[in-house]
């Protein structure tokens, strides 16, 4: 290789040595203002190369952390405000000229560079929106030069050499919170199929729950309350989250799957905490809703819970751990606390607030920051449930995200709508595919 080099290096005039050699520089960075799965604007990038490229849609959170990266949007009269013009400007004037003549296959350097163009804390200046689209599209022209499947091309930046992982779906059926427009609290109620052979199976057990949870849904409450949310589940008009559990509990019994599909709370407390108060249906302080959750765990089947408290009340999620999810052996998830951020992660892990994280590329905006708040997460021995976003697009990026870096659970929604059926149709292909692989289900420790 080195030799081949060498020999073209004496051949090719210098000024034309990088465009002959190196194929995959960036050529043009195109972006569009597209549609996300709730009707707001959102980004598609295009990266360009001159014989590859890679796209991106990004997706949009509504219940979002307040340490999160920001968006940009444009603040004016077009789609109240919600348009992405300047993020498609910022792209095409800025970003392109930028990054062209920079590699592909150097995502860290490429990521750096965006951060250091923005070069404000939170991303604002170009919006984590711009950067993130950007950093994805990357990743995949990079995927397509090499020749690689894009989760393929992910483990071999994560440097992930397991056998592939097919990660257990959690599945969204319940909608409520900001998802839903019903008085249900508690965001999302989710089907963790953990005793499934693959994810193929595990498809199959989320999606017969499914339809015999609509079926118990419209005796109960009639036709009307079978529609569905934002991420595709059931949003009835329930009150307490009982009445939820009560209902899925049933459903998963039903389909004949009791003890194989386990049960998990998206609470997303801190869109529910006022003023030292959760109100999740009754109003709480952090200890009586401690004491809510035992509960819970005592009558149901619940595993795992994300953001059970606000992110900024780390007594709460520290009490928490030392004393109910020790004792129930229950996955305590970070969201909103960890906002997929590696300083913030890092801060989780020191004071053991939680012991798994939810993995979001938005959240934080680049790639390669994604990647390292895995890592850290990983290392830690946490579990790392990469996830969507409430508004969602039709790309599969986080399927090949969750198999690249081995990921032991991926949140999906339920199996209803393009935007979220993208993902579980990619993780079929993927399986299906793969020679040797293994199902996460068997590793988790509940
Ligand atoms: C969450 C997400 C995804 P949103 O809270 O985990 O389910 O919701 O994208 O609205 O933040
Ligand atoms: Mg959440």
């Amino acid at each position: 290789m080195l030799k081949t080099h060498l020999f073209l290096r004496i051949l090719i005039p210098k000024k034309f040595f990088g465009e002959v050699v190196f194929l995959d520089k960036i050529k043009e960075v195109k972006a569009y203002q597209v549609l996300d799965s709730r009707g707001n604007p959102t980004l598609r990038v295009v990266v360009k190369t001159k014989k590859h490229s890679g796209y991106a849609f990004v997706p949009s959170g509504a219940s979002k952390g307040l340490y999160e990266a920001a968006e940009l949007r444009d603040g004016k009269k077009a789609y109240s405000g919600r348009g992405v013009e300047k993020a498609v400007d910022i792209i095409k004037k800025k970003i392109s000229k930028k990054l062209k003549g920079m590699r592909v296959v150097n995502q860290e350097d490429v990521d750096l560079e965006l951060k250091r163009m923005d070069s404000t804390e939170n991303k604002s200046r170009l919006g984590a929106n711009t950067i993130l689209g950007v950093s994805l599209a990357v990743s995949r022209a990079a995927a397509d030069y090499k020749k690689k499947e894009l989760y393929e091309y992910i483990a071999e930046l994560f440097g992930n050499k397991n056998k592939p992982v097919m990660p257990v779906p959690q599945a969204n059926v319940l909608n409520g919170g900001e998802h839903a427009g019903n008085y249900l609290k508690v965001q999302e109620f989710l089907l963790l199929p953990t005793r499934a052979k693959s994810f193929a199976d595990a498809t199959r057990m989320v999606c017969e729950t499914y339809h015999v949870l609509k079926r118990i849904i419209d005796d109960k409450y009639g036709v009307n309350a079978t529609n569905v949310g934002d991420e595709g589940g059931f949003a009835p008009p329930l009150r307490t989250p009982e009445e939820a559990l009560d209902l899925v509990s049933k459903a998963i019994a039903r389909a004949g799957y009791k003890r194989k599909i386990r049960l998990g709370l998206d609470v997303a407390a801190s869109s529910i905490y006022y003023e030292d108060e959760y109100d999740i249906g009754a109003s709480f302080s952090a200890k009586g809703l401690m004491r809510y959750y035992e509960r819970l765990l005592g009558k149901y089947d619940i595993k795992s819970i994300e953001d059970p408290f606000d992110q900024d009340d780390h007594e709460a999620w520290a009490e928490f751990m030392r004393t109910v999810a020790k004792q129930r052996k229950v996955q305590v998830v970070g969201d909103d606390l960890t906002v997929s951020s590696p300083h913030r992660v890092r801060m989780a892990v020191n004071n053991e607030l939680c012991n798994a994280m939810i993995l979001k590329p938005n959240q934080i905006g680049t790639l390669s920051e994604a990647l390292k708040a895995a890592r850290i997460a990983m290392e830690a021995g946490w579990e790392v449930i990469v996830s969507h976003r409430s508004g969602d697009t039709e790309d599969p990026f986080i399927a090949d995200l969750a198999v690249g870096i081995g990921a032991s659970q991926i949140k999906l929604g339920a199996p209803c709508r393009g935007e979220r059926t993208s993902k579980y149709n990619r993780l079929l292909e993927i399986e299906a595919d793969l020679k040797r692989r293994v199902y996460a289900g068997k590793k988790l420790r509940f």
